[in-house]
């Protein structure tokens, strides 16, 4: 048989008697228009094609199949949808086989569930992640995963997203066999000779009987139900799961897929769908910086870290995890023990949850070395360093760097406001000179913000990126300001809940309405966390330089004048009982407010949780809006993406930029217009969301235009 034309997306090709379907659509075989129309014609060929005795479906490449193209949501329907491409497969009178390696997720997932017969090969991902992108599984899923592995694993699949390896997904019954080698094809067709040999029949997994437990399914379906009421505050698709997956043991297979296909859409059009599939696509934008386009990352095995304090110990952990050597540097040999056990401590907690064996421990500690004398960084690829935050105190790390550091080694800072570049002017060696701000604890969060001052070279700059990506970070390229992105707009949408405050909002209430909105917690709450000394000392610095015409709240001052700092003074803004890490409110913090009320002369007023919201958001979406428009963040996503994975802004929202285009630019603006009735000097429009405004134009628009 000739290889199909019909679709550029999915060949096929006679091997004996075995037809080998191939679908083949970089990057990573999403299915498309042009997967779905293959797939339907290779299977109808089959069908008709005397000397076709099975069909075998692998992917080109990486990956067997990524899942449905997410790209097309949102976009009008092209036939045939998918469910009709897996119930095709599904009907085949002939046997279909799979044969999975690298992704299987969703869609492709779907597709093989579909197959009667499924092999896989080592390192394959298999998953249902939907309900990471908004959605659900929507072609098949809900009703063949159930009956094939049952109730419980397959609501474990479909609620958590998660990938599952080839040893369990043999053990779930995901597949029939792994293969004894990485080589899907031949694995593949070996298998389906096997199988004719055999005179293997068609399987079809909606006839599989794995809900016969009717008793235990029910009880696996009350206890998901139950735990997404208690723990998917605020999300949509997990509940349709929920719905969908009931069918599969209520109602006959083709009701049940109908079901599904009503909520599938439901999920579609939600306003999460939007918001986490922005998140998805945004997270993998960032890392396209300009530098990493025109430049090759320098070589990065062997690292350094100057100080052991939370942060560099965090970082230091970062990079062994990634499997780098590590050298610590601290001032003298008492300091470098205190680093060495804060490494330590971080690596006793996994063994004593007994995620790492002591073995394992003592390998990683293997590649981590500590000095007190510079000179044991003159090999290092890259030094970070992590001391004090005083200009003075940089510059001196600095000028012990360029003094031992080999040529082309990339000297970072994790400065979380001073001047880059004044850092870099410092020495001799400028374009080796950057920003790397970790988030602590900086071997859990996320967020790096790759701070790129006006002389370091693009090769630095794509070294850092390299250096996220070594870590699994999500990197965020930042230009040089007080506070870079994310910092910079914190100060001002915080500023905005103090003077709530002072006007008659409780912090208590600021935090709930936050919450409520979707954050994990709210603002006074992450301040005790981090230790209300951090703003303390960032306001006092700032007090030189603050415009005296500005409105100036201080009630944040008046509970650090007291040592109140946080948990971990045992209160801050909230009372912590002995140990207890949530706490309560304060009748004397409350008391605190009042007086600071009275001080200035305030007449208390009663602010509802949606006002508290929109104020909050119009503060950070304008500040947003002028980190993009002085080039500090390359693009609105940029913003968004440093919000969701650094700040808890809740990610089916998308980030802040990306609801201000939900809510819509003009309305956003006009809050901004009235909020400034009050105060004009900090509710200043931004010039770059006034422009868009008038231009009828949203911040996405910026994004697809870079
Ligand atoms: C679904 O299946 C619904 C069905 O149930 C029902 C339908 C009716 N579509 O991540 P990478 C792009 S929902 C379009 O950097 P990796 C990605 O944007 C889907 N594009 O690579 C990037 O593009 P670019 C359920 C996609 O090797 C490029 O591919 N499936 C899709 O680190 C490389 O991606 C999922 O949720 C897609 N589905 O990781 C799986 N996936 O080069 C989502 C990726 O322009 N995908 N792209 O920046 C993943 O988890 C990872 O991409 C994967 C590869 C693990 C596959």
């Amino acid at each position: 048989m000739a290889p199909d034309i019909a679709s550029p997306a999915v060949t096929s090709r006679l091997l004996g008697k075995v037809l080998l379907v191939s679908v083949d659509n970089p990057p990573v075989n999403a299915v498309g228009v042009d997967v779905r129309r293959g797939l339907v014609s290779a299977i109808d060929a089959a069908q008709a094609d005397q000397a076709v005795a099975a069909v075998l479906i692998v992917g080109a490449g990486r990956n067997f199949i990524a899942g449905a193209d997410i790209r097309e949501f949102g976009q009008p329907p092209q036939p045939p949808a998918l469910p009709e491409v897996c119930n095709r497969i599904e009907a085949s009178s002939k046997p279909v086989i799979a044969a999975l390696h690298g992704a299987a997720l969703g869609g492709g997932l779907e597709v093989a569930l579909a197959a009667h017969y499924r092999l896989a090969v080592n390192g394959v991902k298999l998953g249902l992640p939907e309900v990471q992108l908004g959605l659900m599984p929507g072609a098949g899923g809900t009703q063949r995963a159930p009956r094939l592995i049952g109730m419980a694993p397959a609501l474990e699949l479909m609620l958590s997203g998660r990938h599952v390896g080839a040893e369990e997904a043999l053990a779930l019954g995901l597949v029939d066999r792994l293969g004894r080698s990485d080589d899907t094809l031949a694995e593949g067709l070996a298998y389906a000779q096997e199988l004719l040999a055999g005179g293997a029949a068609v399987r079809r997994t909606r006839d599989a009987q794995a809900l016969a437990d009717r008793a235990a399914s029910r009880a696996a379906l009350d206890a998901a139900r139950a735990d997404v009421a208690a723990r998917s505050r605020g999300l949509f698709s997990p509940h349709k799961i929920v719905e969908a997956v009931e069918a599969a043991l209520d109602l006959p297979f083709d009701e049940g897929l109908r079901l599904e296909r009503t909520l599938f859409l439901q999920c579609i059009d939600s306003p999460q769908r939007a918001g986490l599939i922005h998140a998805f696509f945004a997270e993998r934008e960032v890392a396209k910086a300009p530098e990493t386009k025109a430049a090759q990352p320098r070589p990065l095995t062997s690292a350094g870290v100057v100080g052991g304090g939370t942060m560099g110990a965090g970082i230091a952990v970062a990079m062994l995890d990634a499997g780098m050597t590590v050298t610590m540097i601290e001032r003298d040999e008492e300091s470098l023990a205190r680093g060495r056990a804060n490494v330590e401590k971080v690596y006793d907690g996994l063994v004593a949850k007994g995620r790492l064996s002591a073995e394992a421990k003592a390998a990683v500690m293997a590649r981590f070395g500590g000095a007190t004398a510079y000179d044991a960084l003159s090999q290092a690829d890259v030094v970070v360093e992590a001391v004090f935050e005083d200009m003075a105190v940089k510059q001196a790390v600095f000028a012990e760097l360029n003094r031992v550091c080999k040529p082309g080694a990339v000297l970072a800072t994790n400065t979380s406001y001073l001047d880059i570049d004044v850092i870099a002017a410092s020495i001799s060696r400028p374009q080796d000179v950057l920003g790397l701000h970790f988030f602590s604890p900086a071997h859990i969060m996320k967020l790096l913000e790759i701070v790129v001052p006006a002389k370091v070279s693009a090769d630095a700059v794509a070294t850092g990126f390299e250096l996220a990506k070594k870590l699994r970070k999500v990197a965020v390229r930042a230009g040089v300001c007080d506070g870079f992105i994310g910092n910079r707009i914190l100060a001002v949408y915080r500023q905005a809940a103090d003077v709530m405050v002072e006007d008659g909002a409780s912090p208590y209430q600021i935090d709930a309405a936050l919450r409520e909105f979707g954050y994990p917690m709210g603002p006074y709450q992450v301040s005790d966390l981090a230790g209300g000394d951090i703003g303390w000392a960032t306001r006092k610095r700032r007090a030189a330089t603050r415009d005296p015409r500005a409105r100036y709240v201080e009630i944040a001052d008046r509970i650090c004048e007291r040592g109140w700092f946080g948990q971990k003074t045992g209160r801050g803004w909230y009372l912590y009982a002995k140990r207890s890490r949530s706490g309560m409110p304060d009748p004397e913090v409350l008391a605190i407010v009042d007086a600071e009320r009275k001080r200035a002369g305030i007449t208390p007023r009663r602010f509802s949780n949606e006002e508290i919201v929109r104020r909050y958001l119009a503060a950070m979406i304008n500040e947003g809006a002028n980190v993009v428009h002085e080039g500090i963040a390359l693009r609105p996503l940029d913003v968004d993406v440093t919000f969701v994975a650094g700040y808890g802004f809740p990610r089916h929202r998308g980030g802040p930029m990306k609801y201000a285009d939900m809510v819509g630019l003009p309305r956003v603006l006009a809050d901004i217009r009235e909020f400034g009735r009050e105060d004009p000097l900090f509710w200043r429009p931004s010039p770059l969301l006034v422009d868009l405004v008038e231009h009828n134009r949203n911040f996405d628009s910026l994004n697809r235009a870079a």
